[in-house]
């Protein structure tokens, strides 16, 4: 703590949002109960001082004035808002709770009740607290697909692990691909560490259907069509063995490249993946020997391209680039996804309540949370339907795909649904109880990180604003009423991170609070897996098994290719939607925050203008898009940086902001990717019409 000019006091914490960068962050405090702007922490190197506009901006959140600030029972109709419900005590309110899960459970059984959560905070002990009371008490299971699975799936083909270069090496780099992914938007600093890169002369290339921000900046913008990526990569690598820019020494012995691969790579042709990406032939070419030349190349993996029936595959294949090179023997040379891999050391069992896990319990996919409430038998199986819902820190009325069906679950007038919030989001305008919590300034945690390789934790430096609690202190009074009688509920979150570091032998929360961050980095040649990758052969593998991932359909290739799993256009859908994310919202957060809603302003689908004249709409114009699923209608925005037949809107606005109330996860399919579950927002089929 260091004091400023004014009197406020600036205190280190750590970003909980569900974003790669988990950055450092000096928050100022005014009093013990409101703070002033936040800024990026200078004393953490990947951060380096920099943040996103809408954390600075947190003020707006933390004393928003619709800030939720006592528990509540709904007493009118479901969606109204918060006109439908009275203020309750927190024991009226816990009791409610207990009795409803208690009946249930007597009923029905323990797996009627779904405690269903996700990262809307990214720090362990509050966002592990539904595992907890789940385990403890035999609820139903929750496979986390909506967002990491497929990415990681893919990821794992290849290395074997879920790690990769330090992004502080970018710096180092001579050539950086931003593959998929927009950070301009979504992680902000990555785009610090590239200029310091591009200052020593190095090379950025953007590969994402439009030209986003981050395209905008980029030296080379590769613009394929959604779901095309396999196409690309395996092109590259066809002209990459055609100039005989393979690493031959490198391949050897670090991969099972072989004589098949060789083989099927020769009829992946610039001019095949042409026709699949709507690139051209030149551009795949070009691009191509421009990685194949240069050693010190850095891919930045995004999760967007991902999102799609054959992500994981495309995942893959990108992943094979700096194996066929040998990149990963050189100084910001490799590539990163996530370094998730790296907190091996701190043990999930005691935030995760794991020693209380039966894996017998029955898990059912959070993606299809849509389906799941309305009783599709391909998730329920023999099993009870839901009938309560414990929801953290997600807003599945809005995120979640299929979202018609997602209402349609909602709206059961024998689904009792608890919502623990911050704000009066729409899920919690559903709820039967809704019950007030605090934000990461008034609550401690530990925090990983995906995007660098700091283990973080944070404290609470404003006190709780009015009834608001923590995810862990409700679920410790759940627990008691419910008469689960365990230590995990009976300590504070701290003590439960104490444990966790304990056990994997790291220092204690307080030093690492302390010094703002240990560093979990490995040394350079763990990091660029010069002693092995991740699978038992410790090699590369070009040739991946989706078997063992979960894919025992056998719908993805083995070898890196392009999938035609994706929902293609058609006659009757001649248009790929792609769902990205809005720069000043982050998932369905900050959409209630004055600032960002200056900056968004209202829902906008970009538009081809070649389409709009096909279409007869102008800027502006309403637009309504749809499929098998519904249709959302928003206002046209004409754009050159995409191609005809592809449109992008970006945002998870709420469905309020949609002319109509349909937001835009109406369209997008709750259909499971391979190998094993994963939502697939930016692979979408749509009509368009006037209107
Ligand atoms: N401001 C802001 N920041 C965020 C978020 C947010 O909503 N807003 N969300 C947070 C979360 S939860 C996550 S997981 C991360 C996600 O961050 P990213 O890794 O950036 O991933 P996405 O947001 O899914 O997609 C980003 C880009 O992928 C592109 N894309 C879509 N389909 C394809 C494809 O087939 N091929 C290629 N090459 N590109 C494709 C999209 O056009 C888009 O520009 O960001 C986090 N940070
Ligand atoms: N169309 C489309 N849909 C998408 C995506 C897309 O790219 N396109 N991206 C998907 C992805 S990658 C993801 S990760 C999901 C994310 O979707 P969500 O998990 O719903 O993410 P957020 O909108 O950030 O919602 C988090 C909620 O948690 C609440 N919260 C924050 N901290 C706490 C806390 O400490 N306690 C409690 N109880 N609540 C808290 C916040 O107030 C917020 O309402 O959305 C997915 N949906
Ligand atoms: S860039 Fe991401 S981690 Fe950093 S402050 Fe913004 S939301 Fe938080
Ligand atoms: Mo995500």
């Amino acid at each position: 703590m260091t004091n400023s000019k004014q009197g406020a006091s600036q205190h280190y914490a750590v970003c909980p949002h569900d974003c790669p960068s988990t950055c450092a962050l000096q928050v100022e405090k005014l009093d013990s109960q409101r703070i002033g702007r936040i800024h990026g922490s200078k004393h953490n190197d990947y951060t380096d001082g920099v943040i996103c506009a809408k954390v600075a901006r947190y003020a707006e959140r933390v004393h928003h004035p619709e800030r939720l600030s006592t528990p509540l029972k709904r007493v009118g109709d479901k969606g109204v808002g918060l006109a439908a419900f009275e203020p309750i005590s927190w024991d009226e309110a816990l009791d409610t709770i207990a009795e409803r899960f208690q009946a249930i459970t007597d009923e029905q059984g323990a797996e009627a009740i779904w405690p269903y959560f996700y990262a809307g905070t990214m720090g362990w002990a509050q966002r592990g607290a539904a595992h907890r009371l789940r385990h403890a008490l035999g609820y139903s299971g929750q496979k986390e697909t909506i967002c990491i699975a497929i990415a990681q799936a893919g990821w794992k083909a290849g290395f074997g692990e879920v790690r990769g270069v330090d992004a502080r090496e970018i710096e180092q780099s001579e050539l950086i691909l931003v593959w998929g992914g927009n950070p301009v938007h979504t992680q902000i600093n990555v785009m610090t560490h590239i200029a310091k890169a591009r200052k020593r002369g190095a090379k950025l290339v953007v590969i994402d259907p439009y030209e986003t921000p981050t395209a905008k900046q980029a030296d080379l913008h590769i613009k394929l069509r959604p779901g095309t990526d396999g196409a690309l990569a395996s092109a590259m690598m066809h002209q990459i063995l055609a100039d005989d820019l393979e690493d031959k020494d490198y391949l050897d012995k670090h991969t099972d490249f072989n004589a098949e691969l060789r083989e099927h790579l020769s009829t992946r042709t610039p001019e095949w993946a042409a026709n699949i990406t709507g690139l051209s032939v030149d551009e795949i070419i070009e691009f191509a020997r421009l990685y194949g030349r240069t050693q010190r190349s850095f891919i930045r993996v995004g999760y967007g391209f991902s999102r799609s029936r054959n992500g994981a595959s495309n995942m893959h294949a990108v992943c094979c680039l700096p194996a066929l090179t040998g990149a990963w023997q050189y100084p910001g040379g490799g590539a990163l996804y996530s370094n998730s891999g790296l907190y091996r050391d701190l043990d999930r069992s005691p935030l995760h309540g794991l020693e209380l896990l039966n894996p017998k319990v029955r898990m059912l996919d959070m993606s299809r949370i849509g389906p799941v409430l309305t009783g599709d038998p391909r998730d329920l199986g023999e099993g009870p339907p839901v009938k309560a819902l414990f929801i953290q820190n997600t807003n599945p009325m809005a995120v979640a795909p299929e979202s018609a069906k997602v209402r349609e679950g909602f709206e059961r007038d024998d689904l009792f649904v608890v919502v623990h919030e911050q704000m009066m989001t729409e899920t919690a305008a559903m709820a039967d109880i809704v019950l007030p919590a605090t934000t990461f300034l008034e609550h401690d945690d530990i925090y990983t990180a995906s995007g660098h390789t700091y283990l973080q934790v944070s404290k609470a430096i404003i006190e709780p604003y009015a009834d608001c609690r923590s995810n862990h202190w409700v679920v410790c009074e759940l627990a008691k009423r419910l008469g689960v009688q365990h230590p995990l509920f009976e300590v504070e979150a701290l003590e439960l991170v104490d444990q966790a570091l304990a056990k994997g032998g790291l220092p204690s929360a307080d030093e690492i609070h302390q010094q703002q961050g240990l560093d979990c980095a490995l040394d350079f040649d763990t990091a660029h897996f010069l002693n092995g990758f991740g699978h038992a052969d410790k090699r590369f593998h070009f040739k991946a098994d989706w078997v063992a991932l979960g894919d025992s359909e056998g719908r993805l290739p083995s070898l890196p290719d392009h999938a035609p799993l994706i929902d293609n256009a058609d006659d009757d859908h001649p248009f790929r939607l792609v769902t990205a994310p809005a720069r000043t919202f982050l998932n369905s957060t900050f959409t209630e925050t004055p600032g960002s809603q200056r900056k968004e302003k209202k829902p906008r689908v970009l538009l081809h203008p070649r389409d709009a004249r096909g279409i007869g709409v102008v800027e502006d114009d309403i637009l309504c898009m749809g499929n098998d699923h519904g249709q959302v209608r928003v206002h046209v925005s004409l754009f050159e940086g995409v191609q005809p037949g592809v449109v992008i809107v970006e945002g998870i606005w709420p469905n309020s902001a949609f002319i109509g109330g349909q937001g835009i996860n109406t369209l997008t399919s709750a259909e499971p990717a391979a190998p094993a579950g994963g939502a697939v927002f930016h692979d979408t089929r749509v009509w368009l019409k006037a209107g």
